[in-house]
């Protein structure tokens, strides 16, 4: 693997996929941004190559070594990483590392730099633990952990330098077009839905269906759009269906980089988990989050922390708005959320202006990799 970069200066990006793609997700688009923006030499470890593949087609899921966009990626599941030409190591949400590698680590003259990418929170505490070390309790070895954040005393977030011109310069009917469809029609809501299969979303497309202006809600395809398409009696060659003032589209699971095109075309963008999340907020569009569920209802402190920090400066009748679909989103009965829907579609235009703030406010912040980057080789002696 040396022989990849014999130099001493390799970034080994380590990626455990939990389930779902947003380990995957994340850890691709910094590993892409390192590679890309910092001219670093990037190796991303990942046990499940085939997850990865959704997100970027061009992968070969079945090949242990290629290379795409600078980065080197490989098959954790069938090589043995060593670290002898590594500078940094960024284990990836706590995902443990094997112990050979570790081991070899500690024997290095000059050991890499062991910073743990934590995932992402908006509660308090964050600020307090982000950068802080924890010696290894056996070997002469430390971990450093890094957090991402919304600014104020953590690592931010990923943004491609980029990310904003094209967003800007985004032509929402070329899109719409490259893929099959017309653009939506004038005077209605077009809204992404990428949630998970709990979320209330038979009551969303019924308040679509008798609502009193068009509505149009965009499935990637996955696990809702599936049941949608049972639901609204569609058969799997369907790709749009009208039923009432709605229309449901489906689409592709879309590559990564255009994943992003399709929150830029919507009104209103419902999103999961951590990467599409982030994603929303740089759309500059309102957003409906829904977390990945955890034990111990942690997942509700996450989304309590968020809501605070989003609708602070809101008035009461938007904040209102925004909490109430936010609420009835996550709440899997769902039976406020017609109500709820037809309260946002009421502040539409004053959520559509929030969303543009507080994406310009988050672009003042640290972005991640650029801090990452800093802060790693910060610490390289
Ligand atoms: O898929 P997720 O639910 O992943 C989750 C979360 O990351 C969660 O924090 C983690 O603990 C859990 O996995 C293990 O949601 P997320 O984070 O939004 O990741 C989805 C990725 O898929 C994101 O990079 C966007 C991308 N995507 C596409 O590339 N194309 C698409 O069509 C869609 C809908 C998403």
């Amino acid at each position: 693997m040396a022989a990849i970069f014999p130099n001493h200066q390799v970034w080994d990006l380590f990626c455990r996929v939990v389930d779902n793609y947003g380990d995957a997700g994340v850890c691709w688009r910094i590993a892409r941004m390192l590679a890309a923006e910092h001219r670093l030499p990037v190796r991303l470890w990942i046990d499940r190559p085939q997850t990865l593949n959704a997100l970027l087609p061009e992968l070969d899921a079945a090949a242990e070594v290629q290379h795409i966009d600078g980065v080197t990626i490989c098959d954790w599941s069938r090589l043995v990483p060593q670290p002898q030409s590594a500078a940094v190591v960024v284990e990836a949400f706590g995902c443990g590392l094997p112990e050979s590698y570790v081991e070899a680590m500690a024997a290095m003259p000059r050991p890499p730099q062991w910073v743990v990418l934590e995932y992402l929170s908006a509660e308090d505490w964050v600020d307090g633990h982000h950068g802080l070390a924890s010696p290894h309790p056996r070997l002469p070895l430390q971990r450093w952990f890094f957090f991402p954040g919304f600014g104020g005393g953590n690592g931010g977030l990923p943004r491609e330098q980029d990310l904003l011109t094209r967003r800007d310069g985004f032509d929402a009917a070329v899109f719409w077009r490259a893929l099959g469809f017309a653009p939506p029609e004038p005077g209605g809501v077009t809204a992404s839905v990428f949630a998970y299969a709990d979320a209330p979303w038979t009551r969303l497309i019924e308040a679509c269906r008798s609502g009193p202006e068009p509505s149009l809600l965009v499935l990637p395809e996955g696990a809702l759009a599936a049941a949608a398409r049972s639901y609204a009696g569609a058969a799997q060659h369907v790709k749009s269906l009208r039923l009432g003032a709605l229309e449901l589209r489906w689409l592709p699971f879309l590559p990564q980089r255009l994943y992003d095109e399709l929150l830029w075309a919507c009104d209103c963008n419902f999103v999961r988990g951590e990467d599409s999340f982030v994603r929303a907020q740089w759309a500059a569009r309102p957003l409906v989050w829904q977390p990945y569920r955890q034990e111990d209802d942690a997942h509700a402190c996450k989304r309590a922390a968020f809501a605070a920090r989003y609708t602070a400066g809101m008035t009461p009748e938007v904040s209102a708005a925004w909490h109430g679909l936010q609420h009835h989103w996550n709440h899997a009965d769902g039976v406020g959320l017609a109500a709820a829907w037809m309260g946002w579609r009421g502040q539409r235009e004053a959520l559509i202006s929030h969303a543009g703030a507080w994406s310009a406010r988050l672009v003042a912040e640290p972005e991640l990799v650029a801090a990452l980057v800093e802060f790693a080789l910060g610490k390289v002696k």
